[in-house]
């Protein structure tokens, strides 16, 4: 395992700082290390105080990291005064071949100072000299340089002034630019643009997320350049999936979440089709129903039809034998789909339901296993609740909202016009399908 180290601020809303960088490592699959210079108390709406980590404190972890294990990249951001650039440039030197990302921060958006002049100055001496890459953004740059920096141009002359001061490379987030944002990349011999779409949300920790990635893809072994670029990738995904923690105040963004959020689609395709396997093995043909059958599967705290999956067309029968006319998407089916974020109203470990043929038999034999089936009638008159446009929203809700259990099934006899049709609903498509085999022929 390789380790990544973090030497940052504590932002305790997540927005910032070492609990961002720590996100990031261990998304990009390495295991993540902090020491916190400073405990910055912030939330939403911005700082509002700042308490150093006591020096002691701090010292006996840089020694005990110093001492025990084995770091490969090291990521620094808030520093907040001489005496912690001081440590950390005592600390550096044992790590000659790693990779070190520097941000030199000196403030919050909303203006609180989190480097002092003294510190600054320090850092600029005795840590850009062993950084690989400094990642300053424009105002950074320009109180760093003492230049205006307003063109590309006048970032490009920037960050040759700045790479003068000693790290291999320059990344200059260009987001205060007028017009399109560009970053700019300076190795050292040629320079490297990126183009991003501006962003009409205030996003918390952008800084620390990108100099964390840099850092990540370094110790992955990717030249500088290739870092550059697979960072500001997927700095753009992460921005597109920015997201509120309150009505108000500033976005926030997540390696961890975006990793999440594929991994558990990955997760509910996988399950469809291993169910969609073990279904053709086990042909239950007699179970295809006219209109034919669905089995959805829908993703934790699913909120949508676009978030459960489903077969598109269907799954229907030809020649003696299930009939698959495609691989399961999202979004593929609103009948099956609905009934399942119905019953994840009421029950939300319950994300997967398919519909068979009805047939009393089988209906009998589920009760005779023991499994809890229920009934709703949809002939006109009879229930109350009238179906709005087809829907059986209004009688899953008068449904489920009584039950103490979760339904294993729920069946009705069909109206004129309406086929009967008994419902299975399960945690995962291969607990559908295990129901389906208990009460089979
Ligand atoms: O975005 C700069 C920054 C970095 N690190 C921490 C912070 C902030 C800004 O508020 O709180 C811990």
């Amino acid at each position: 395992m390789k380790n990544a180290l973090t030497i940052a601020g504590f932002d305790p809303s997540s927005g910032a700082g070492i609990t961002r960088d720590l996100d990031t490592f261990f998304s990009l699959g390495l295991h993540g290390v902090a020491v916190p210079t400073s405990i910055v108390v912030q939330g939403p709406q911005g700082v509002r105080d700042v308490f150093p980590t006591p020096l002691d404190a701090f010292d006996a972890m840089l020694a005990l990291i110093q001492a025990d294990m084995r770091i490969d990249g090291v990521k620094v951001g808030v520093l907040w005064d001489e005496h912690y650039v001081e440590a950390l440039s005592a600390f550096l030197p044992e790590y000659p071949e790693t990779p070190v990302v520097v941000d030199p921060v000196l403030a919050s958006k909303n203006g609180t100072q989190l480097l002092s002049d003294k510190a600054l100055k320090s850092l600029i001496k005795s840590v850009f000299p062993k950084a690989t890459i400094i990642t300053p953004n424009l105002d950074e740059a320009s109180f760093i340089t003492g230049e205006q920096v307003k063109t590309l141009r006048d970032m490009e002359a920037c960050a040759r002034a700045l790479a003068v001061t000693g790290p291999e490379a320059v990344v200059m987030k260009g987001g205060h630019l007028k017009g399109e944002p560009i970053d700019l990349l300076f190795d050292g011999t040629g320079y490297t643009t990126w183009k991003r779409r501006r962003s009409d949300r205030v996003i918390h920790g952008t800084g620390c997320i990108f100099s964390s990635l840099l850092l990540s893809f370094l110790v992955h072994g990717y030249s500088i350049k290739e870092a550059f670029i697979a960072s500001e990738n997927l700095m753009d995904e992460l921005v597109k999936e920015s997201y509120q923690v309150n009505h108000d105040g500033y976005y926030y963004a997540s390696s961890g979440l975006l990793n999440n959020k594929f991994a558990e689609r990955w997760k509910v395709l996988h399950a469809m089709k291993e169910a969609k396997q073990r279904l053709c093995r086990l042909n239950l043909v007699e179970y295809i129903p006219d209109v034919q059958m669905n089995i959805g599967y829908a993703l934790e705290g699913a909120k949508g039809i676009e978030d459960v999956a489903a077969f598109p067309g269907r799954i229907g029968h030809y020649g003696g034998k299930v009939l698959f006319k495609g691989e399961p998407q999202f979004g593929a089916s609103t009948q099956v789909a609905r009934l399942i974020l119905n019953c994840m109203q009421y029950f939300p470990q319950v994300r997967s339901c398919a519909n068979i043929r009805y047939d009393k038999a089988t209906v009998t034999k589920a009760q005779a296993r023991d499994l809890t089936v229920v009934f709703f009638d949809r002939r006109v008159g009879t229930a109350q609740i009238k179906e709005r446009d087809g829907s059986l929203d209004p009688l899953m809700e008068k449904t489920l909202k009584d039950m103490e259990n979760p339904p294993d099934i729920i069946y009705d006899e069909g109206d004129i016009g309406k086929e009967p049709m008994i419902r299975i609903f399960a945690r995962s498509p291969l607990e559908l399908l295990k129901k389906m085999e208990m009460i089979a022929r």
